[in-house]
């Protein structure tokens, strides 16, 4: 097909170039001797006018479909949306704005006042994207509402969402007792060498946070004799999975 084009403009040219001016046809074969004493050149004049493009002054569209619920691990709430665009729900948004109170963010005052979440916030998808992210550092148990709004380039700044609110994840399942710990004597005066199973930090799902040890001189069998045992702090490893 490229060629065939190339073959069709090389023939308009040779067809037209019949009908120029000799001095037009020195132009377009310059390597044939200029019949005049003047050698003129016709070069097209292309008069290009450039408009700027209009300025942007449309912000993204509200987010109405802000839903919150409990993370799934200390201090978490999860946040999901849909991307509105750069225009109302058209293109992409250039940013998200997070924010969180104890109480609904309903006007710009309750905006104003609520405490910006800096972390963990997406690059806005293109119009129509399911969005998604988890909120950190939250008290567990303690019940947050939220409002995102997007911002594009210029930025034009859009709506306030909806303001739903979620309780902060609180991990209330312990590890799994240990139940296999061996004691044998250590290899340097003084010491013992303790082997246990690693527990899981619910039952034994996931990795503990952190062990801790206790001795005394006879058997800690209730949480009396856990009180009245010496803890050990030196030697503890971090809990594996
Ligand atoms: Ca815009
Ligand atoms: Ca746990």
């Amino acid at each position: 097909m490229k060629i065939k084009l190339l073959a069709l403009a090389g023939l308009i040219l040779l067809t037209c170039s019949q009908f120029l001016p000799t001095q037009a046809k020195s132009s377009i074969h310059p390597s044939q001797p200029s019949t005049s004493s003047t050698y003129k050149v016709y070069l097209p004049l292309i008069f290009k006018s450039y408009t700027p493009p209009p300025p942007d002054t449309i912000p993204p569209a509200v987010i109405t479909d802000l839903n919150a619920i409990t993370g799934s691990s200390t201090g978490t709430v999860d946040l999901t949306w849909t991307a509105p665009g750069n225009n109302g729900n058209t293109g992409t948004a250039a940013s998200y704005l997070v924010r969180t109170s104890a109480s609904a963010i309903l006007t710009e005052t309750d905006w104003s006042n609520a405490t910006s979440v800096t972390s963990g916030i997406p690059t806005p998808q293109v119009a129509g994207s399911s969005e998604h992210m988890t909120v950190n550092g939250l008290t567990p148990d303690a019940t947050y509402y939220f409002n995102v709004r997007a911002q594009d380039q210029v930025p034009n700044l859009g709506g306030l969402s909806n303001s739903p609110s979620a309780i902060a994840f609180l991990d209330t399942i312990p590890p799994a007792a240990v139940t296999d710990l061996a004691a044998t004597a250590g290899a340097s005066d003084g010491s013992v060498n303790l082997t246990w199973t690693a527990p899981g930090n619910d039952g034994s799902t996931g990795t503990a946070n952190s062990y801790l040890v206790r001795s005394s001189s006879s058997a800690i069998l209730t949480e009396t004799d856990w009180s009245n045992a010496t803890p050990i702090t030196i030697g503890i490893p971090t809990p594996l999975e």
